[in-house]
């Protein structure tokens, strides 16, 4: 997150100026607007303090897992939690004053800060950022070794790739199976962090910990729900299409292995561990007829493109909208691929470490087509990072967190053939009939993502509220997943396993409905630069690449960071001031179409299953 200087500069003048009047201050016990500001600029330069610490530390621990990195981040986000909570408590005595609206919204913003809520009880909440702490890197170490310990074994960037290219029904069964072993040991961790969590939360006034999560939205927690769910039936229609399309090739493709009475799918065929981004098993579900278009993967294998040159593609397209460069230090000290000799959390993160220059990349590339949009997707979070430096502490986040993951997507959504020829991937852009192929493989990571990134935060929602007890956890998951997704496990699951834990954010703690928010703002973004750029033609052929309007349009909405309620960013951005999927419908409109032929006469949907953690 952003600037020191102008934080330390601006809390320090801020206290000698309370002193300077200090004489004429009204009587002890009846505090006025101007100590209001004095005790947040105060508290600003504290918190920001903690919170690099604690970036520093989190880093290492993330990057060099070990017992002791492990214990020294859980020490420094305790600092921070407890920091933030007594700020949080001492801040009380000034919520009868009637506040500038820029200081109101920074003592709501303080108390919203806490994903991690922990209770005041000392020995409590030591014990819960240990219990993260543990959860995060036990995933970082998480293996799976086909062969037996002894023999060769692979981390989830591994398996990640081979769940996107094997064939074979067995063989993705296996690999499935092998990693979501990480979970069952982190079961009864987990239910203890969440009963210790909702401690926390409930002394902050909040219901628990979702409740809390679900209030960071500028609306109540119930309208938020509500949102969400307006949001889920615009788009609902096209997951029902894609994902009866995408089964009935599955079966050409698999036979038995793919075929469900019940008309789900089962969740390792389809190109990704987790079946949320289903773009790797495109190959499959290609219309016969389709001409054939290019694969990225396979173009930045045959030009020999590494990590970190892969990096530089996206730092690239932003400069083409007018971004400076990044400095150096972010090619320094980020980590592009895995180490060779030490275990490390390569699930792909952004970094403000010092909320000033130091900004970094965690990713253990491959050299992939997922790859090369995940460096576009993290590039995002850095511009972010550094359009909103110079403000307060409290204002250097997104809009809300959905901004945050929408703005790298939004770029990327901009690679299209006629942008590739640019850039010298291909020789000429593939005619128009590629079109629907390009749609279709695109749905296949934009629509099929949306019911998962749903149900994430629904079952974590259900698990904080005590809807869901522990005994129920793995069983409460796969309804979720049945009912969303349509999709069914591969093997037969219990109770002993945890399969949430197989997640990286559930671990990791990281909140989800952001993800499903940022697909559908992503494209209301990228229509609105697209308009900036004067284009007009049919959406999804849009690149604003070299656009400096386009630039300016997404800079000042970055620029507001977390400063004003995000229907304001929105506006300013799209002049829209509200979540709305029609920018998303609109792109995909023509496979839409396309796909309501291909499914004439079949069934679509599918039925739950009576015991969802049963495989076919
Ligand atoms: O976690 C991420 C990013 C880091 S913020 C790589 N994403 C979600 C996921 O991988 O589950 C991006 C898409 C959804
Ligand atoms: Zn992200």
């Amino acid at each position: 997150m952003g600037s020191r200087n102008t934080i330390s500069i601006a809390s320090s003048s801020l206290l000698i100026l309370s002193l300077a009047l200090a004489p004429c201050a009204p009587a002890q016990g009846t505090p006025t607007i101007h100590d209001a500001q004095a005790f947040m600029a105060n508290a600003e330069a504290e918190l920001q303090k903690l919170y690099v610490m604690g970036q520093r530390a989190e880093w290492v621990a993330e990057t060099y897992i070990t017992g002791d990195t492990e214990i020294l981040t859980a020490a420094a986000n305790e600092q921070l939690i407890k920091r933030t909570t007594e700020l949080v408590n001492e801040g009380k005595r000034f919520e009868t004053l009637d506040l500038p609206p820029d200081l109101k919204r920074k003592f709501l913003l303080m108390k919203l800060s806490l994903t991690l809520p922990a209770p005041s009880d000392a020995r409590l909440r030591e014990e819960l950022t240990q219990v993260a702490s543990s959860l995060n890197a036990d995933y970082g170490k998480g293996k799976y070794c086909p062969g037996g310990e002894s023999e060769k074994c692979f981390g989830i960037d591994d398996l990640e790739e081979q769940m996107a290219k094997v064939r074979d029904p067995g063989q993705l069964a296996a690999i499935w199976e092998g990693w979501h072993k990480v979970g069952a040991p982190m079961r009864e961790r987990y239910a203890r962090f969440a009963e210790l969590s909702n401690q926390g939360a409930r002394e902050l006034g909040f219901a628990d910990t979702g409740a809390l999560w679900r209030s960071n939205y500028d609306m109540t927690p119930e309208q938020f729900s509500a949102d969400l769910e307006r949001l889920w039936k615009q788009v609902e229609p096209l997951y029902i299409e894609l994902h009866a399309y995408v089964r009935r090739k599955l079966i050409e493709e698999y036979g038995a292995a793919a075929e469900r009475k019940d008309g789900m799918i089962p969740a390792d065929l389809l190109g990704n561990m987790w079946a949320q981004e289903w773009g790797n098993i495109y190959d499959l579900v290609a219309p016969p007829s389709a001409p054939t278009t290019y694969d990225l993967g396979e173009i930045l294998q045959s030009r020999h493109k590494n990590a970190k040159e892969i990096v530089q593609y996206g730092e690239n397209f932003f400069r083409s909208l007018g971004y400076a460069p990044l400095p150096e230090t972010f090619w320094e000290r980020s980590q592009f691929t895995r180490p060779a000799d030490r275990d490390v959390v390569c699930h792909a993160s952004a970094w403000d470490i010092d909320t000033n220059e130091d900004v970094r990349l965690k990713v253990c590339l491959h050299g992939t087509s997922d790859d090369f949009i995940t460096a576009h997707h993290e590039l995002g979070h850095i511009y972010y990072f550094r359009a909103y430096e110079n403000l307060p502490f409290l204002f250097k986040n997104g809009a809300n967190d959905g901004f945050h993951e929408a703005i790298g997507d939004a770029i990327a959504l901009s690679i299209t053939p006629e942008y590739l020829t640019k850039i010298g991937f291909l020789d000429h852009a593939p005619p128009a009939e590629a079109d629907l192929p390009l749609l279709l493989r695109q749905a296949l990571d934009k629509i099929a993502f949306l019911p998962f990134g749903l149900l994430i935060d629904k079952w974590r929602w259900e698990v904080f509220s005590g809807q869901v007890k522990p005994a129920d956890y793995n069983k409460a998951w796969w309804e979720l997943r049945e009912k969303y997704q349509g999709v069914a496990p591969p093997v037969n699951r219990t109770e002993s396993d945890f399969d949430p834990g197989a997640k990286y954010h559930i671990p990791a703690n990281t909140p989800y409905a952001r993800y499903f928010l940022a697909r559908v703002y992503q494209f209301q973004f990228y229509r609105a630069m697209c308009r900036a750029a004067g284009y007009t033609g049919p959406l999804n052929r849009c690149s604003f690449y070299e656009s400096k309007a386009a630039g300016d349009k997404l800079q000042a909405m970055l620029a507001l960071g977390q400063s004003k309620p995000w229907p304001e960013a929105l506006q300013v951005m799209t002049g829209e001031d509200r979540a709305d999927a029609s920018a998303i419908i609109e792109y995909f409109q023509p496979l839409i179409d396309w796909l309501k032929q291909q499914n004439r006469g079949q069934k679509t949907g599918w039925t739950v299953s009576a015991d969802p953690l049963k495989a076919g």
